[in-house]
C-alpha cells in the first residue's frame, strides 16, 4: 500500500501538526509509509471576507460556535463518507476513548478527525453526518487538536510493523485488567535502595508471583474501578473451573 492508514485532521490550527507525531516511533512509521497525515485548514472553507469559522451561540450564552456550513465543507473536502473512514469529532462530551475503540480503528482505512475550538461545533452537522464524538478524559483542554494527536498515537503504535511483537503482548497484559508491576534495572544498589531480592533470585516462578501481587496491589490502590472489574472476572472464571 502506498499511503497506509490515513489520518485527515480538520483544524483551524494546522501548524500544530505533525508536532509530536513527527518524532519517535510515529514519525518513523510515517516516513516508512505505514500511515499518513493530512491536515485540512477549516478556515479555507470560510466564505466571507473575514474568513469566519465561528459565530455567536443561538439562544445566547458565552463563547462562540463553529459554523455548520464551514465545517461541513471541510468534511466534504476531506472525503467524509467516501472511503470507509469514520469521522470522529474530538469533544469533551464524547464517549471516552478506549483501547478497544483504538484497536477497532486499526481495522479501518484511517480516520477523519474533526477538532473543535471555541464552545464546539453546530449540532446539525454532527447529526447530518452521524459523526462519532470521542473524549480523551475528564479534564478540560483548549481544543481537540491534542486529543486528535493522542488518538493517532494510540492507533499508529498498533499498526503492523510499528512496534516489536513483544510490546504488543504487553498490550494484552493491560487488557487483562491489571496495571503493570514495577520495573527495575542496574545498578543493583542505587541511592541506598536495593532491587527487590526476588528479582535477582533466578526463581522465575517466585518472580512471576511477586509481579502479580504487585500488579494487584497497585491496581487496588490506584484504580478501584479496574480492581472491581478484575475481581468480578476472577469470580466468574473460578466458577467455570
Ligand atoms: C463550559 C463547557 N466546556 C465543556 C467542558 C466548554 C469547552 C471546553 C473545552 C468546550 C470545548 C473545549 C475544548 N476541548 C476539546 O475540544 C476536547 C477535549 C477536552 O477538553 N477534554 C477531553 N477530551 C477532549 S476531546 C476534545
Amino acid at each position: 500500500m502506498t499511503t497506509g492508514w490515513k489520518a485527515s485532521v480538520l483544524t483551524i490550527l494546522p501548524d500544530m501538526f505533525p508536532g509530536p507525531l513527527g518524532a519517535s516511533l510515529c514519525g518513523k512509521a510515517r516516513d516508512a509509509g505505514t500511515w499518513s497525515l493530512e491536515t485540512v485548514d477549516i478556515r479555507d472553507f470560510a466564505r466571507d471576507k473575514h474568513r469566519s469559522v465561528d459565530d455567536t451561540p443561538s439562544g445566547g450564552g458565552p463563547g462562540m460556535v463553529m459554523r455548520a456550513d464551514v465545517v461541513d465543507a471541510s468534511l466534504e473536502a476531506a472525503g467524509a463518507g467516501q472511503d470507509g473512514r469514520p469521522v470522529i469529532y474530538l469533544s469533551p462530551r464524547g464517549r471516552p476513548l478506549t483501547q478497544k475503540r483504538v484497536r477497532g480503528l486499526t481495522e479501518t482505512p484511517g480516520a477523519i478527525l474533526l477538532c473543535g475550538r471555541f464552545e464546539g461545533v453546530d449540532q446539525r452537522v454532527i447529526e447530518a453526518r452521524a459523526i462519532e464524538e470521542v473524549s480523551i478524559g475528564d479534564y478540560v483542554l483548549s481544543g481537540g487538536e491534542l486529543a486528535a494527536m493522542v488518538l493517532i498515537d494510540a492507533v499508529v503504535r498498533l499498526l503492523p510493523g510499528v512496534m516489536g511483537k513483544k510490546t504488543s503482548g504487553d498490550e494484552e497484559s493491560f487488557e487483562s485488567g491489571l496495571l503493570e508491576y514495577p520495573h527495575y534495572t542496574r545498578p543493583q544498589t542505587w541511592a541506598g535502595r536495593d532491587i527487590p531480592p526476588v528479582l535477582v533470585s533466578g526463581n522465575h516462578g517466585a518472580i512471576a508471583a511477586w509481579r502479580h501481587e504487585q500488579a494487584e496491589e497497585i491496581t487496588r490502590s490506584r484504580r478501584p474501578d479496574l480492581w472491581t472489574a478484575h475481581e468480578k472476572r476472577q469470580a466468574s472464571t473460578d466458577e467455570n473451573d
